[in-house]
């Protein structure tokens, strides 16, 4: 009987990921694989040459994408990638420019880049990992994080308000604004290719489980309890005004959907027109 060799299995997105990286650093339950390989399927489903995006992250576990994928990447110092991202957008017009980065990171240290590039309508698409947390640094809260929930540095539980970051976007001037868990694998896939096929900023919410900073602190569990956790409390409502995109730990619900689809010239259009009326004096 001959010895049988073990045939190398070829991943389904492997033309995509940088796997000289791996092993990747992430938790096992953590909700972060979900994340990239929704946002890869939606490449692939587009047919986006790699030599036409360009993905950008500051610091922390979801950061790490940046460096997974297999396009031209950015990792930023922490809460810098939108700033980043502006500067290679106005040189780079022809690119499609995602941030790809955490709650800590874009909401937090970076919360005045993610309002002033929604204001301007900036031409990004802004995909935000909400755990929470800061997973990486070892579980502390931060501006995301729930009313009474513990944390490493909300020991007896946090007693600040957390922002609803589609309301945030919205207000500030976003023209496409979603939120899906990563348990919603096909729905946030389907706002990616929605958000990469628009001009203008487009911000998309990901409610993604972290057993290590935020599962286990709050007794939910592991990585697949939370995800029970959000199929139990995920209600779908399109459209509605994000002001009312509730997301409650607390008796409530978390309401997931794409809440707003608008038309509004972006930055890139008005740059463009006012450079060339200047031109013609
Ligand atoms: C200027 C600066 N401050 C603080 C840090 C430490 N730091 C690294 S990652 C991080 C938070 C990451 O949290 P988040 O963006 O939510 O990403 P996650 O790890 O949860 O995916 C912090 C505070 C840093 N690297 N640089
Ligand atoms: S700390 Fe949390 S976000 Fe970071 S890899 Fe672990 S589970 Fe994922
Ligand atoms: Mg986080």
């Amino acid at each position: 009987m001959g010895t049988k060799t073990r045939e190398k299995i070829e991943h389904p997105l492997s033309k995509w990921i940088r796997e000289e990286r791996w092993p990747h650093i992430w938790c096992s339950g953590c909700g972060l694989g979900i994340a990239m390989s929704s946002f890869l399927y939606a490449l692939e489903e587009l047919k986006i040459d790699p030599k036409d995006i360009a993905i950008i992250s500051g610091i922390g576990c979801t950061g790490r994408i940046a460096g997974y994928i297999r396009v031209d990447s950015y990792h930023t110092t922490h809460g810098r990638p939108i700033p980043f991202a502006i500067g290679l957008k106005i040189a780079k017009p022809e690119m499609k420019i995602v941030v790809f980065s955490g709650d800590g990171d874009i909401i937090a240290i970076g919360g005045n880049h993610f309002i002033h590039a929604a204001r301007r309508n900036m031409d990004l698409i802004v995909i935000c990992v909400n755990n929470f947390n800061y997973g990486m640094t070892g579980g502390q809260f931060g501006p995301t994080t729930p009313y009474k929930a513990k944390t490493t540095t909300t020991p007896y539980g946090n007693f600040e308000f957390p922002f609803n970051l589609p309301y945030l976007a919205a207000s500030a001037g976003a023209t496409f604004v979603a939120r899906w868990t990563v348990l919603h694998a096909y729905n946030l896939r389907q706002s990616i290719k929605k958000a990469l096929q628009r001009d203008g900023f487009s911000f998309i919410e990901v409610i993604s489980p972290c057993p290590t900073g935020f599962g286990r602190p709050n007794k939910i569990g592991e990585g697949l309890d939370e995800m029970k956790y959000y199929k139990e409390k995920s209600v779908v409502k399109n459209g509605i005004d994000p002001k009312d995109a509730e997301l409650s730990f607390h008796g409530g619900n978390i309401i997931v959907g794409e809440f707003v689809e608008i038309e509004k010239p972006s930055y890139m259009q008005i740059l463009k027109e006012s450079i060339s009326q200047i031109k013609e004096g």
